[in-house]
């Protein structure tokens, strides 16, 4: 089985990047972010309460997110890998990652760190927020919490993973299609 954990900061590129990993390696996607914005959009509890801190740039509690992606591993079965967009993005998150894969003994491959410039992230989210509807990419202050947050409490997992050699950082600058292909190089590396 092929586990990656696409990593970087918003704006990154990840969710693009996830579509052409899926097409590649035939892997299923999992989008902490997605997960979210579709539970709001339903109206659930959990929806509602995680809004509150995203519409902020604030990270989600660990034990909501932790929680929905063990109710999408237990509820998938048959899978070629997992593609986790946006997940882990504490210490806490990817130590309770591990316990789960571990149960099943199919471990991280591999975690695809982009790396973009700031004023890039910005110029990029700022561009979605006019027409996606987010609301945390139509303000600018809003944008720089969230990398604020990616540096405070999301880039400290580079350290988590690079001890297990399991840490591969990619130019996530340029050509939608050139950063695709350093991705697939490099899982095919694995
Ligand atoms: P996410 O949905 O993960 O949003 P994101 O970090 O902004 O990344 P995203 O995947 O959307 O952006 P991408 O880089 O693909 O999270 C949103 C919020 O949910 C978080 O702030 C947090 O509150 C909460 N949350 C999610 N997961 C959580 C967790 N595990 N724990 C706690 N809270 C959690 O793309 C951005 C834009 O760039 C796109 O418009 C794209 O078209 C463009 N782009 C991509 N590549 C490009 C390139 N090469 N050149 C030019 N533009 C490019």
């Amino acid at each position: 089985m092929l586990n990656l954990v696409l990593f970087g900061p918003p704006g990154a590129g990840k969710g693009t990047q996830a579509e052409f990993l899926i097409k590649s390696f035939g892997l299923d996607h999992l989008s902490t972010g997605d997960l979210l914005r579709s539970e709001f959009a339903a109206g659930t509890k959990l929806g509602l309460e995680a809004k509150s801190f995203m519409e902020k740039g604030e990270l989600v509690p660990d034990s909501v997110v932790i929680g929905m992606i063990k109710s999408k591993l237990e509820n998938s079965t048959g899978s070629k890998g997992f593609i986790f967009d946006g997940f882990p993005r504490t210490v806490d998150q990817a130590k309770a990652l591990d316990d789960l894969l571990n149960e099943n003994n199919t471990p991280i491959s591999g975690m695809l760190s982009l790396e973009v410039d700031k004023q890039e992230l910005i110029n990029r989210l700022l561009n979605r927020g006019k027409d996606s509807g987010r609301a945390d990419d139509q303000n600018q202050s809003i944008i720089e919490n969230r990398i604020n947050v990616y540096n405070e409490k999301t880039l400290p997992l580079i350290q988590y993973y690079k001890p297990q050699n399991k840490h591969f950082g990619i130019k996530g600058m340029g050509s939608v299609e050139d950063i695709a292909g350093r991705l697939k190089s490099v899982v095919e590396g694995l």
